[in-house]
């Protein structure tokens, strides 16, 4: 999930003298800000600090980090044409800042914990492509998705072939494993999920499976989509707080592992509604394996440290090897 971020005052004070895509541009500093949650919370796992959209860019879109707007992209993809223009991104050549971030930050780490490499979905960058940014509704791209299946077919296509190498790359630059974010693919009903999506998930997901790395599949609003999504791949999948993670895992069944699933606006409640909410997890959890503790979807910029903090050390009290 996101860690890093605004609500820290070590990165707030770096992003007072950066821009975002800089950040994520530059090895070192985007190495130091993937640990700094690290140092200040004890996590069990660092995760990159980069952000699903930069592989657009190398495909051929501009990308901007506007203040206070989250991302824009200035030629959105909508026609034909423009889906034909795009490039399969060359991990290498067009993201080689991020693979560099990895190398130094798998030197830094504490061989103990694991770092987290990560990419977008294919339906989620689809969104962003064809939007231009955020979307509450995706207009635009179920309308194309329906209205223009060859289209649709040709850009799911490049997205997975990016993706795919873009992983792969990641993997051998020391991610230890992998977190795939279909964060907005909770906008679909089960058959579309089933006939527009889950085909290329798989593609993507699939062949990932031969490199060992646990693959975390993750969505939010995705309660009645589990199942699709499991079909399409990943050795975990990540429920938000919407499912009751004992629900979720007796649907999914024993063979994979379940990632989740605080509200990370709980994170605002005082300290004993944190808990309980927190121990509700873990009772759900019922100390089962393959069950990785976090917050339904990222860390909200103005949320307490303190109370971030005190979470890790109170689940890892309850979960420790006794
Ligand atoms: O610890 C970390 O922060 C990890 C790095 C990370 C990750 C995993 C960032 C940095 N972004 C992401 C993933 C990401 N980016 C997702 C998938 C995860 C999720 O669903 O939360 C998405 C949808 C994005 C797109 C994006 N980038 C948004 C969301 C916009 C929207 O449509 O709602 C935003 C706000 C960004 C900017 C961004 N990326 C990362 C950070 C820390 C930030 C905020 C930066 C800042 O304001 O200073």
């Amino acid at each position: 999930m996101r860690q890093a971020g605004r609500y820290m005052s070590e990165y707030r004070r770096l992003r007072e003298r950066y821009g975002l895509l800089e950040m994520f541009r530059d090895p070192e500093i985007a190495a130091e800000v993937t640990l700094q949650p690290v140092h200040a919370l004890s996590v069990d796992a660092a995760i990159l600090f980069a952000d699903i959209l930069l592989p657009l860019e190398g495909m051929g879109m501009h990308l901007e980090f506007a203040a206070g707007e989250g991302p824009v992209i200035r030629n959105p993809v909508r026609s034909r044409a423009a889906v034909e223009a795009l490039r399969i991104a060359d991990p290498h050549e067009h993201l080689g800042y991020v693979l560099e971030t990895l190398r130094l930050v798998r030197a830094e780490l504490d061989a103990r914990l694991a770092l987290i490499g990560f990419a977008g979905a294919p339906f989620t960058l689809a969104s962003y492509a064809i939007e231009g940014g955020g979307s509450r509704n995706h207009v635009r791209t179920k309308a194309l998705m329906y209205s223009d299946r060859a289209t649709w077919e040709l850009l799911m296509c490049k997205l997975v072939e990016t993706l795919g190498r873009y992983l792969r790359a990641q993997l051998d630059a020391g991610a230890q494993a992998l977190q795939v974010f279909d964060s907005w693919v909770g906008c679909l009903s089960p058959s579309d999920y089933r006939e527009y999506v889950l085909p290329y998930t798989a593609e993507l997901l699939g062949p990932l499976h031969d490199s060992g790395a646990p693959l975390i599949h993750f969505g939010t609003g995705t309660s009645d989509l589990l199942l699709l999504q499991r079909e399409a791949g990943g050795t975990v999948l990540g429920v938000d707080w919407r499912t009751p993670l004992d629900e979720a895992w007796r649907r999914l069944g024993p063979s994979v592992g379940v990632q989740g699933n605080l509200d990370p606006v709980a994170l605002f409640a005082p300290w004993p509604v944190i808990e309980q909410h927190a121990q509700e997890v873990l009772d759900r959890a019922a100390g089962r394996p393959g069950h990785i503790f976090n917050l339904g979807h990222g860390i909200l910029p103005e949320t307490p440290v303190d109370h971030v903090k005190r979470l890790a050390d109170f689940v890892h009290e309850r979960t420790a090897k006794k």
